[in-house]
């Protein structure tokens, strides 16, 4: 009997945590841009938890829509590519993704607000196990471009 009530404190104790994944962020960063444009959103992710991390979406109050891109390049022109929902973004315990211009980012679509350089914005990357990480951006100019449909 008290063996069973502790395994259920434990449960539970679980399940508190469960709603924000053990990651770490460093220098998350969005472009400017203007109303009704498209921004994309850099940063390095490290999993500093000891089960999996699976990134398989975003939202963001700024913006109609947020997709999960990649830069490739594609007989020597850039494409973005959506990720693939068979293949989720995936950040194994100790290893870190990496999001920055030329690679994967998180493309902010049909911006509802200006954003401006010094500003932040906040995003929400949502994980398989319907976890949420909040991420607060700062907007900045930075290096490359996002491809041809952010024009910075
Ligand atoms: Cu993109």
């Amino acid at each position: 009997m008290f063996l069973r009530l502790v395994c259920v404190c434990m449960l539970s104790f679980t399940s508190v945590f469960a709603s924000s994944p053990s990651v770490s962020l460093e220098k998350p960063w969005a472009r400017p841009a203007d109303i009704g444009y498209n921004s994309a959103v850099y940063m390095a992710l490290e999993n500093t938890g000891n089960a999996s991390v699976v990134i398989v979406g975003a939202t963001c109050e700024t913006c109609k829509k947020v997709e999960l891109h990649e830069t490739i390049e594609v007989e020597g022109v850039s494409k973005m590519i959506p990720m693939d929902a068979a293949h989720p973004w995936t950040v194994a315990p100790g290893e870190v993704l990496r999001l920055a211009p030329g690679g994967k980012h998180v493309m902010l679509i049909g911006l509802t607000r200006v954003l401006e350089n010094g500003e932040e914005v906040l995003v929400t990357l949502l994980t398989k196990d319907g976890e949420k990480i909040e991420v607060r951006a700062m907007i900045q100019k930075g290096p490359g471009t996002c491809g041809s449909c952010c024009g910075s």
